[in-house]
């Protein structure tokens, strides 16, 4: 039997949470664990409580809200995604998955539908990594991939930790973080990238993730007056960032159009115009969907920053924030979203994810596989990401259908 979502609610909900934490030019800056990340979790909470779903938090604030099933205790089919946003994001990412997770939940109570299996809706913690350098940080946790205390002692550029906020809203939940009995989860997110929208495909059967590594890259110099001092006798970490930026993305051009390289948050000390640094710090993002290239990577990026501290002579050091190998999502899952596209007659195609999801973390422990809307010009971590609501229907839509094959409904009240 054919069922859709009701297109209207979701849309009007996503329009909704897109009021809380606005960003500067239409879009979100909600972060996590902030005030305005606490004021998303809250409207949705009096969402599900309306829609008489129960809800608990873990240990690191993983938000978990259930709809039960006919079997009391059965490993439950999960979906969701993240509500925080990037500081500068979109009114999409993530909270589509939140909330197209919550509108099948309504949908399902609309069509008196019952499951064998409960239905659990998952809010992950800091999935983005922007205020807490650690990105699908909550789902890590979960899996056992970061350590509870490494993640709570995370700090902000404020110096406030993850654990001490966590104490603060009242996420610290009395229930230990582990991946809970689950047959299935699905993840649906926009694609964040040209290719659905290029090739006029309306859904994106998420088959891979590609892998990822962040590095926080220091460069030591010795601080001197920016006017009597000659060039020739500076060392000057500027002078070594400048080559180390042009290498690394030199090496990413020259690694195939896979690879990515993105270089951010510049810091340098002293805060002065006319000192040499005697400290600069950036961040690197490197992407690939092949492990073993991404290894080359990592040795080449070390290589390359040894190289130009030694000819200016600066100190330097890399530390691995984030190392998220590439994903492959399980097959069945991956054909329970193939068939719900083909049964709701929307077109789709198989594809790899360039952005990193809690999803990710989901699969080492549970069957799992994304489901992708396109958006517009493939743009996101941008305020001016959007979609229609048309798409937004057909992906809850198809998420619908796979929930329901993972899930088992067995009657209608
Ligand atoms: O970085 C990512 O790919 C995700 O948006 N956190
Ligand atoms: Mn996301
Ligand atoms: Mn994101």
């Amino acid at each position: 039997m054919v069922m859709r979502v009701d297109g209207d609610r979701l849309w009007a909900r996503l329009m909704a949470m897109a009021e809380i934490g606005p960003g500067v030019a239409g879009g979100s800056n909600r972060q996590a664990l902030s005030d305005e990340d606490a004021a998303g979790r809250a409207l949705l909470l009096s969402w599900a409580a309306a829609a008489g779903c129960t809800h608990h938090f873990d240990e690191i604030g993983n938000l978990f809200i259930t709809r039960t099933g006919a079997v009391v205790d059965a490993p439950s089919v999960l979906v969701g995604s993240h509500l925080d946003t990037q500081p500068t994001g979109g009114r999409f990412d993530g909270v589509y998955g939140v909330l197209g997770g919550f509108e099948v939940i309504e949908t399902l109570n609309d069509l008196g539908i019952v499951t064998e299996a409960p239905i659990e809706l998952v809010v992950w913690t800091n999935e983005e990594g922007s205020r807490f350098q650690h990105s699908m940080m909550g789902s890590a946790v979960w899996a056992g991939s970061l350590g509870l205390e490494a993640a709570r002692d995370l700090v902000d550029v404020d110096g406030v930790s993850v654990g001490e906020e966590l104490d603060r809203l009242g996420w610290n939940g009395e229930r230990a973080t582990s991946p809970a009995d689950h047959d299935a989860a699905f993840e649906l997110h926009i694609e964040q990238g040209p290719i659905l929208e290029a090739a006029g495909t309306e859904v994106g059967v998420v088959t891979d993730v590609q892998g990822l590594r962040w590095y926080t890259i220091e460069l030591f110099g010795y601080p001197a007056h920016a006017g009597p001092t000659p060039m020739n006798v500076r060392r000057d970490p500027a002078r070594a960032l400048g080559e180390i930026i042009n290498g690394v993305y030199e090496l990413a051009a020259a690694s195939g159009p896979d690879a990515r390289a993105t270089f951010a948050m510049f810091e340098s000390e002293p805060t002065s115009p006319n000192t040499v640094p005697e400290l600069i710090r950036a961040r690197l993002d490197m992407r690939h969907p092949d492990e073993a290239t991404l290894d080359a990577l990592n040795e080449e990026v070390h290589r390359i920053v040894e190289r130009s501290s030694t000819r200016h002579d600066v100190g330097h050091r890399i530390t691995i924030d984030n190392h998220s190998p590439p994903v492959q999502f399980a097959e069945q899952c991956v054909s329970a979203v193939e068939r719900g596209a083909r049964s709701l007659g929307l077109s789709s195609q198989r594809i790899v994810s360039g952005a990193g999801h809690d999803a990710c973390y989901v699969a080492g422990h549970v069957p799992t596989a994304m489901i992708f809307i396109p958006c517009d010009d493939g743009l996101s971590h941008n305020e001016a990401e959007n979609i229609s609501e048309e798409q937004a229907e057909a992906g809850a839509s198809v998420l619908l259908h796979a929930v329901l094959e993972a899930a088992r409904s067995i009657r209608r009240l």
